[in-house]
């Protein structure tokens, strides 16, 4: 899957498209990983949050006294401790997206099931855990309110009506996203650290956007954005769940200002599923018009998405983005789009690795899924006669997307060919006959990678020794590996030479962070440019090499002109137990547009951990609450997460046509694998479902899902 770039002939071919092995694995597979719990100083105070365990209630009383009192207990702050202090920003990318509370510490009222109303801070974590049992809460449920909506807007394109009124055939579609859980291995963790003599913070989070952090907190304790440093060492994974500030995160920091020590908190699992931000929990419906000859003439789609208590920074992006991409990799001429969101008394919602494309997508694909079935075409063959040819990309969407270049046609073709299409069609037909129960699922995606500016700042030592500091952080994608192949490509060094600094605000240029797929899409080329400005600074003195070239350094903010869309096909074959329901997914065939790769290696293990998230959340993954707005799956005892045992045998192939959209012509790929792959799934396993009349099943597919549907609608036989 290896792509290089167009070079000069004699140039020997530098370490942009190598599958170097990660420069980070030494230490973390060797234990000596630095993650924010293992950085607690000596004397550092342990804190422990009091979690409202009903809601939506009225706080009546919170006694802390009791609590309070206990030994080791330093500090127990409520609700009106946190009064007047300011909130985390939102990105209002939608119009008319209603003000939000933001509370640090419940007030008055609690809204969700999990929402911090206390924290205690104590020598030891027994101690604070003790003394918060002891913090006596007095609530008074009430009604939940119909939900709020906090937002509506609407796109059009095109005569919508008209081309209905005029469509051979119209199919719909109404599915729901279930609300999911990114499940980071490790949970969210803060240390604060207050030096009153300068009147300075430092903080250690576990966070995907240290300079976003330091501006929230800013913002929040009033504090000068200079006075606060903020670091994000090793991170164990956040898949857009550590992407915002929570408000623990404001709380710890504030208990270190009050106590004048050091204070840690790290979330238990129970506390992530409770109050760390889900993903998905969209509603969508949509419906295709349909030329008799199979051409799509229009769309409509509706998005409505849940936003939980309070608003993460990005808690429409999700609806945003599902309405950017639509429709997709197809070209139609009318388009009506609405998104909607609400308010509910639920844990906040967020981006989670595809936010809002994998909801799209689905829409999409199940769509042109069930056109083919109405018009008797192949599903493929129908795609590719309606995608986007690569002469006319990039093009315009309807709410404001653009799309990349790309080859659809070509990465349906290599799909199918590596699938082998034809013959297992055939061949599911002729197990169909014998009485099995299986299916063929496709599906076409596209992945907007960011769009915006990342920084970075090159350094030559003036012995041939460089240092790369990037605003774009890490969570284990293996960044300090990718963006040194890219400086030393340009610079022509070994990668080596090229010492990688992120995630610390103190010693990295302002930058967005990692999400998004944009990071190395903007951030790796804000790299390349900073590269390029070092060549050029050097200039003749380069001559003898850089060993002889004096020190210098240039600082670059990159803006990427346009956004780099990924894209990609998938084939999923799936056989489902007809007694039992269980679907077995036989093998999933897969073709991903990156663009210019620069570690193929490390693309491969980015598409395949989105994959397996993806498949998760299509098979076995659910937050539920109860009509009590109990939380159901408190714990891994209660949500499935795949094992290494359910992933099924991948085929994984690279078809890339470089982006249009930043120098160094890359895509996206951290979000593809919860893009297509579920897509394909829901389609293969409606497609097994045909012979039993049934049209519509939602996420997760669990074998019980499966039976009571094969069931209600009577057997084929
Ligand atoms: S869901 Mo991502 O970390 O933008």
């Amino acid at each position: 899957m290896l792509f290089r770039p167009p070079r000069e002939e004699d140039v020997p071919p530098g370490p942009l498209g190598a599958s170097l092995p990660r420069v980070e694995d030494d230490r973390l597979l060797r234990g000596k990983g630095r993650f924010v719990s293992d950085l607690r100083p000596r004397d550092c105070l342990h804190l422990v949050f009091v979690r409202a365990v009903m809601a939506p209630a009225r706080l009546v009383r919170v006694d802390a006294r009791a609590g309070g009192s206990l030994p080791g207990v330093r500090l127990v702050l409520t609700g009106a401790d946190t009064a007047g202090l300011g909130k985390a920003a939102v990105n209002a990318l939608v119009d008319g997206l209603a003000d939000a509370n933001w509370p640090i510490l419940a007030r008055d009222r609690v809204e969700a099931v999990g929402q911090p109303i206390a924290l205690v801070v104590a020598d030891t974590l027994a101690q604070a855990q003790d003394a918060a049992e002891a913090v006596i809460v007095d609530c008074e449920p009430f009604q939940e309110s119909a939900p709020v909506p906090s937002f509506a807007q609407e796109w059009q394109h095109g005569d919508v009506d008209a081309a209905f009124a005029q469509a051979a055939h119209v199919v719909r579609v109404e599915l729901e996203y279930p609300r999911v859980a990114p499940m980071a291995l490790e949970p969210r963790a803060a240390i604060a650290h207050w030096h009153a003599g300068e009147s300075a913070l430092s903080l250690w989070l576990s966070t995907q956007t240290p300079h976003r952090a330091r501006s929230d907190i800013a913002a929040i304790l009033g504090l000068d954005e200079a006075a606060i440093r903020v670091v994000a060492p090793d991170v164990g994974g956040a898949f857009g769940g550590k992407a915002s500030l929570y408000p623990e995160e404001a709380g710890v920091a504030l208990a270190a200002m009050r106590l004048d020590r050091p204070v840690g908190w790290t979330a238990t699992r129970s506390e992530e599923f409770l109050a760390a931000a889900h993903g998905r929990a969209q509603k969508l419906s949509g419906e295709l018009a349909l030329a008799a000859d199979g051409r799509f003439l229009a769309l409509r789609a509706e998005v409505d998405a849940e936003l939980g208590h309070w608003l993460t920074y990005s808690a429409v992006v999700p609806a945003r983005n599902a309405m950017r991409i639509l429709p997709g990799p197809y070209k139609i001429d009318a388009v009506h789009l609405r998104a909607r969101g609400h308010r509910s008394m639920r844990a906040p919602l967020g981006i989670y690795r595809g936010a809002g494309r994998p909801e799209a997508a689905m829409l999409m694909e199940r769509l042109v899924e069930r056109a083919a079935r109405t018009l008797g075409t192949d599903p493929i063959v129908l795609r590719r006669a309606n995608t986007h040819a690569p002469a006319d990309l990039p093009q315009h969407l309807p709410a404001g997307g653009r799309l990349d270049r790309s080859d659809f046609a070509e990465l349906l073709e290599m799909v199918q060919r590596t699938a082998d299409y034809p013959r297992l069609r055939a061949h599911a037909l002729r197990r169909r006959a014998e009485g099995a129960v299986c299916g063929i699922g496709i599906a076409l995606y596209v992945e907007p990678c960011g769009q915006g500016s990342e920084s970075a700042t090159l350094a030559h030592d003036g012995a041939g020794r460089f240092t790369l500091a990037t605003g774009a952080t890490a969570q284990g994608q293996g960044r300090e590996t990718a963006f040194a192949q890219i400086a030393a490509d340009v610079l022509g060094v070994a990668p080596e030479a090229v010492t990688v600094v992120h995630g610390d605000t103190a010693a990295t240029p302002a930058g967005i962070g990692a999400l998004a797929s944009r990071s190395t899409a903007i951030g790796g080329s804000a790299v390349y440019e900073a590269a390029r400005r070092l060549v050029e600074i050097a200039g003749s003195t380069l001559a003898r090499g850089w060993a002889a070239a004096p020190a210098c350094k240039t600082a670059v903010r990159y803006m990427a002109p346009e956004e780099a869309w990924a894209s990609g096909a998938c084939i999923a074959s799936v056989e489902i137990d007809r007694d039992t329901g269980v679907p077995a997914i036989e093998r999933i065939v897969w073709v991903d547009d990156a663009g210019v790769v620069v570690n193929p290696m490390l693309v491969d293990g980015q598409l395949r951990g989105g994959l397996a998230q993806g498949l998760g959340e299509a098979l076995m993954e659910r937050i539920v609450y109860d009509a009590q707005g109990q939380l159901l799956t408190g714990s891994l005892m209660d949500y499935a997460v795949p094992r290494a045992s359910d992933i099924p045998p991948v085929t994984l192939l690279s078809c890339p046509t470089p982006s249009a959209a930043n120098s160094l012509g890359a895509k996206g790929v951290g979000e593809a694998g919860t893009i297509g792959v579920p897509a394909a799934i829901a389609n293969a396993v409606l497609d097994a479902l045909v012979p039993f009349g049934v049209e519509c099943l939602d996420f997760p597919l669990r074998a019980e899902t499966i039976w009571r549907a094969m069931q209600d609608r009577g057997d084929d036989r």
